[in-house]
């Protein structure tokens, strides 16, 4: 087991250029870094597969330092994007997913010239701290810059909502809303910063807990779910009055009302997926333990309070002063591999590159 303070990596020295040259007016090679977010009031269930867009709105934190640097680099020798996954070329399914982003940027930009792209991750994928969140707020942030194109935050959030749902999160920092949305189109299914890091500065400690068997990808689940759980059409209704309430709890920074809305979401989503046939059974033992470990916690008074998305990791939200005791009374849990403690952090923004 290992702590590590988030705040000690400086993403930019992950980043090396990738080629581009003689590049129109307009282009240039651009960066940037996205951080994980993590919802309070979970997306699970989706009205368009293609787009990205949610049957339920949903809330969430940004995470402070854990991301995605991102740099994009417009090539006029490329016949198609190629990119690199943390040194590793990307498999065919993020190809898809990037290819949607940077058809969209290209069609604004008026461009049909391609993009070298290189993404280097500062969480472990796939055990459900949301990197793909990370990774495609990054993405729609460097591509619309390489590209010249300008938009607004809620605007970029949907074009990072094509790669990732839960990415379009991530543009924002602090706390924010995702809407659902009614178009087709997906226009106005779009994020808005509700509250900044600053506005409410509470801490989290990531509790990272190793993989077990091969997780199901989260659109592939809630396909499932949505098929198969007989309590989906119960959790969209859950989210449509847990959003409010998470809402009020932050405009009023109530943690407590907080803590009670996002665990009892985060159980109600896990429901779902553990009624899911086959079921999706995300946790391990040690996300069990940690989950009671905190709720023993606050039972003595500790301000703090967990939430889980789709694989074994927990994030554990705390007041300030509940860090220390929070890390001490998970960090010998068998199972848990590494602590990270941050904060509510800020979200996408352009980073220097050489
Ligand atoms: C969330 N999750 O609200 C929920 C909780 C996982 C559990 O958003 O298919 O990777 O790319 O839109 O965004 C994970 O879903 O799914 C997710 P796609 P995504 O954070």
């Amino acid at each position: 087991m290992t702590h590590e303070d988030a705040s000690s990596p400086a993403a930019s020295s992950l980043a090396r250029p990738v080629s581009g040259a003689n590049l129109p007016d307009g282009m240039q090679r651009a960066a940037a870094f996205a951080p994980i977010n993590i919802a309070l009031s979970k997306y699970w269930g989706k009205r368009d597969y293609e787009r990205n867009l949610p049957l339920a709105p949903s809330v969430s934190v940004c995470i402070a330092e854990l991301g995605t640097l991102t740099i994009v680099a417009p090539n006029l020798d490329l016949d198609g994007n190629v990119m690199l996954i943390n040194d590793k070329p990307a498999d065919q399914k993020a190809l898809v997913r990037v290819g949607r982003v940077m058809r969209s940027v290209r069609a604004l930009a008026g461009t049909e010239v391609r993009a070298g792209v290189r993404a280097v991750n500062t969480v472990p994928t796939a055990q459900g701290l949301a990197s793909s969140a990370s990774a495609f707020a990054a993405l729609a942030r460097a591509a619309t810059a390489a590209y010249g194109v300008g938009l607004d935050d809620g605007a970029l959030s949907g074009i990072a909502r094509l790669g990732s749902g839960s990415a379009c999160r991530s543009v924002h920092g602090g706390f924010v809303l995702w809407q659902r949305g009614e178009r087709d189109d997906g226009s106005d299914s779009l994020a808005e910063q509700i509250a900044t890091p600053e506005d409410w500065p509470l801490r989290a400690v990531i509790v990272h807990i190793g993989e077990g068997p091969k997780k199901t990808p989260s659109g592939e689940g809630m396909r499932l779910s949505a098929d198969t759980s007989p309590f989906f059409s119960a959790f969209i209704d859950t989210c449509f009055r847990d959003v409010p309430e998470c809402l009020g709890a932050i405009a009023s920074r109530d943690f407590e009302r907080l803590g009670e809305v996002s665990e009892a979401n985060c159980l109600a989503m896990h429901a779902t997926m553990l009624a899911t046939r086959p079921g999706l059974i995300y946790w391990q033992a040690a996300t069990v333990e940690v989950m009671h470990t905190v709720r023993r916690l606050r039972a003595v008074g500790v301000a703090a309070f967990f939430t889980i998305d789709a694989g074994p990791s927990v994030v554990v939200l705390c007041e300030a002063g509940a860090v220390d005791g929070v890390c001490t009374a998970i960090g010998g849990i068998p199972g848990v591999v590494k602590l990270t403690r941050t904060r509510v952090g800020g979200g996408a923004h352009l980073v220097p590159h050489g």
